[in-house]
């Protein structure tokens, strides 16, 4: 569909055309675009100013080749990836993703999405995002070293506490953060912040694992009670994944009243309807690194299903896609209306396609875009940070009070920029818009300096 706007699509055009074939940019590049239409109207100075043909163009995207040595004295070769796509309101800030669908496109539409979920955070974040196409499954500890240390060697140089701080993504959790680190302290001699999500030992905040799912959950729960007076007591939820963020927001939803029924990963789904067991989920992924089908091995009535995608069909009042882009498409979202699903919060970033958010919002399901709703666990990494500056820890309460406090924020500022923009109730559109603004103000002031 085209654009209302000529200059938007013009914007838009020019994407297309420097960024070919890069189908997971463009798709978040075009969402976010089409909710720029009210702002273009209301706000020629930002038009005037070149920020959306700016703020679409990284300010910096790095390749770079990462050699190792397999356990069998190969060597191995893979690509990595940074990119530096905005600092107008702080240092570049994102994950780092190992998976083998890791390319330009997916790093891209990361980071692009990064800048606008750290301004919502309120903190002072730009946005980044790196990564690499190695495959962490079935690797040895000493070949995720080697791999973590090589990646850093090239990585370090780009990178620094006030510069640009990566973080953990899908495949990097508190293993591959350490060797990270203590290469970068080796290359560098400096003990630095220069990395979140860090081990409590050498530097971690309190709460940062728990931060992505909690995260995700408080918001849910504001944006049940402000636009339903309704909450998670007493719900059936889905969740999708069962990395980071699929079991820490088990956790929370369980805690705020819902009965959790259903986890994945890439190879299939299980389903106990008696209510996830997260002992033995967090046994099998967080100890051992094994798959979600062992679960039924250790819980009675559990059952597990061949294939990912058949997760949407299980009948749910809440659905929260967590495991990675595109998840969730037109057909799931339909076989989630027609289950009466009320609310779809997205703890991954982009796991819903176009088409089924258009379906969900037609539909009238509430729906909370992953910019706003997974925004907890980079806003308790910049907490981190604070902590790492002052050289001091805060409690778990501490964290964690913060994290709900920016959540209801997010949903509130979210939910008003929909309003003042003629969308009432369009948290895609108000989480962009609110998001954008301030990162544009913030360019406007310091002129044409990227
Ligand atoms: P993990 O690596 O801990 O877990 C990823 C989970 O998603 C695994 O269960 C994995 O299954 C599944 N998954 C990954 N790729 C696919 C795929 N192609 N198809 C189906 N399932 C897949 O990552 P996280 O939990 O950290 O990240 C999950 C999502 O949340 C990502 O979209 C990430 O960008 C987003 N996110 C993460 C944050 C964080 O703080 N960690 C913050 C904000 C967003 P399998 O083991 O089979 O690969
Ligand atoms: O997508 C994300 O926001 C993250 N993977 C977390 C980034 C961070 O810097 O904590």
């Amino acid at each position: 569909m085209a654009f209302k706007s000529e200059y938007l699509q013009k914007v838009y055009d020019k994407v297309c055309s420097r960024n070919k074939g890069e189908e997971e940019f463009l798709q978040a590049v075009r969402e976010v675009l089409e909710s720029f239409e009210p702002v273009v109207e209301k706000r020629p100075d930002i038009v005037e100013a070149g920020i959306i043909d700016r703020i679409v163009e990284p300010e910096r995207f790095i390749q770079f080749r990462v050699s190792w040595v397999d356990d069998n004295g190969k060597v191995q070769v893979n690509r990595g990836f940074r990119v530096q796509f905005n600092s107008a309101i702080g240092p570049y800030k994102g994950g780092l993703r190992l998976h083998p669908t890791v390319c330009a496109s997916v790093i891209k539409f990361l980071g692009f999405e990064q800048i606008f979920k750290n301004s919502l955070t309120g903190l002072p974040i730009g946005g980044g995002k790196g990564g690499s196409d190695f495959d962490p499954k079935g690797k040895s500890d000493g070949e995720i070293m080697r791999f973590c240390q090589s990646f850093m060697t090239e990585l370090s140089k780009h990178i620094g506490a006030d510069t640009d701080v990566p973080a953990g993504d899908i495949g990097v959790g508190a293993r591959e953060i350490g060797y990270m680190f203590g290469q970068y302290k080796r290359l560098r001699n400096e003990f630095t912040g220069v990395l979140t999500g860090k081990g409590l030992s050498y530097g971690g905040s309190l709460a940062r694992t728990e931060a992505t799912g909690y995260g995700l959950c408080y918001f849910t729960e504001e944006m049940l009670n402000s636009m339903k007076n309704d909450s998670f007591k007493g719900k059936t939820v889905v969740i999708s994944g069962s990395g980071n963020v699929a079991i820490y927001a088990t956790q929370k939803a369980t805690q705020l009243g819902g009965k959790v029924v259903a986890l994945s990963d890439s190879n299939g789904y299980i389903y106990d309807p008696n209510g996830i067991n997260l002992d033995v989920v967090k046994q099998i992924k967080e100890v051992e690194r094994g798959r979600i089908k062992e679960y039924c091995d250790r819980v009675q009535g559990a059952t597990y299903t061949e294939g990912c995608k058949g997760i949407w069909t299980i009948k749910c009042d809440i659905a929260l896609p967590c495991a990675t882009q595109n998840e969730l498409d037109g057909e799931s979202a339909d076989a989630l209306i027609n289950n009466g699903v009320m609310a779809v919060a997205e703890g991954a970033n982009m796991p819903s396609t176009p088409e089924a958010v258009e379906k969900f919002q037609a539909a009238g399901v509430l729906f909370g875009p992953a910019k706003a709703a997974n925004a907890g666990g980079v806003a308790t990494s910049a907490l981190e940070m604070s902590q790492n500056s002052e050289r001091l820890s805060w409690t778990f309460e501490e964290v964690d009070a913060k994290l709900k406090n920016i959540m209801v924020n997010i949903f509130h500022n979210s939910y008003n920029a929909s309003k003042d923009f003629g969308v009432e109730g369009n948290l895609v559109a108000g989480a962009n818009i609110a998001g954008f603004l301030k990162v544009a103000d913030a360019m406007m002031w310091q002129g044409i300096s990227y």
